[in-house]
């Protein structure tokens, strides 16, 4: 079962694809008011969503591709784990080693196979971009990329409510440059999107056996297609979570992305005017367009 946010009359509201196209509204305006309501009835919210339908309590149905979409769940934070895919160590590697890949142990291969994960803060609500909408690229670095990801969403006590996509923008030369600054390679405005939807935990089987795809296109053109899976994920959701909330204060609907197990070729940096989509397709193709935050030419340095 699939749950996503979107605008209708102006108010932020819930609602269930009820076919591939076909999107009926639920009684709820944000996602954290379903999963809340579920506990109050004690059932699961994908049991409750059910009886609404069930109950004939819905009547009305959107089409999808016509929906004003926000994120499925207003993220108080977004946060992320790092170098959980073999593809990423190897891509950070090769950042920080100015394309000289050594025989020397980084602290990128230390991390993967550490017992403790890299967790960051990646992006608050303010920061976090909804389907559709814009991200911004930095204008102070030329080495930027996507980073498709799986959400988890979770509540303050850090149980798994579903799965969403997730798009950790990142600044590969900022990054490479010095690992202490990772905050100003990952944390910009408009730097972090996630959605469509949010697939219910009790509704998806095999969150390890998820295809993520990533495309990215240039003036109409496809130019950039890589596949991967989550079956190449080197930790469990449920380790990165326990280090998220150890000692931690976390919020309802915060979501936590997984890391990257796609890097775009080397030579590749994105541009104003691209399109990226990242489609996982148990849940959905989370699409945004690309626009650089101040051209070069007309940054005033003092
Ligand atoms: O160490 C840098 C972050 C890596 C990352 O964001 C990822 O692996 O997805
Ligand atoms: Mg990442």
């Amino acid at each position: 079962m699939k749950i996503i946010r979107f605008l209708n009359n102006k108010k932020p509201t819930l609602g269930v694809f009820t076919s591939q196209q076909h999107v009926s509204p639920l009684p709820y305006s944000d996602f954290m008011e379903l999963v809340n309501d579920a506990e109050n009835k004690k059932c699961t919210p994908s049991l409750l969503v059910q009886q609404l339908i069930d109950d004939s309590a819905i009547t009305e149905e959107f089409i999808y591709d016509e929906l004003n979409l926000l994120t499925p769940v207003a993220a108080p934070e977004v946060w992320a784990s790092g170098v959980t895919y073999v593809k990423s160590r190897q891509a950070r590697n090769y950042e920080a080693s100015n394309g000289e890949n050594n025989s020397l142990e980084t602290f990128y291969d230390k991390v993967y196979d550490a017992e403790r994960p890299e967790i960051f803060l990646k992006s608050t609500e303010a920061r976090t971009i909804e389907p559709n909408k814009y991200l911004n690229i930095r204008s102070d670095s030329d080495w930027q990329i996507p980073e498709p990801e799986v959400g988890v969403v979770i509540n303050k006590d850090g149980k798994i409510l579903g799965y969403t996509v997730g798009n950790d923008m990142s600044s590969r030369d900022i990054e490479g440059e010095n690992p202490l600054y990772l905050p100003q390679a990952k944390i910009w405005k408009r730097s972090c999107s996630f959605g469509p939807a949010i697939v219910l935990a009790e509704s998806l089987p095999d969150p390890y056996n998820l295809e993520i795809r990533l495309s990215i296109y240039r003036e109409g053109i496809k130019i950039v297609e890589e596949c991967a899976n989550t079956n190449q994920l080197k930790r469990k959701y449920e380790e990165l979570i326990s280090f998220l909330t150890r000692d931690n204060l976390i919020f309802d609907g915060t979501v936590l992305l997984t890391g990257t197990p796609i890097v775009p070729p080397n030579d590749f940096t994105l541009q104003d005017g691209d399109h990226i989509e990242i489609e996982i397709p148990e849940i959905g193709v989370l699409a945004n367009p690309v626009k650089e935050l101040i051209s070069k030419e007309s940054r005033v340095i003092n």
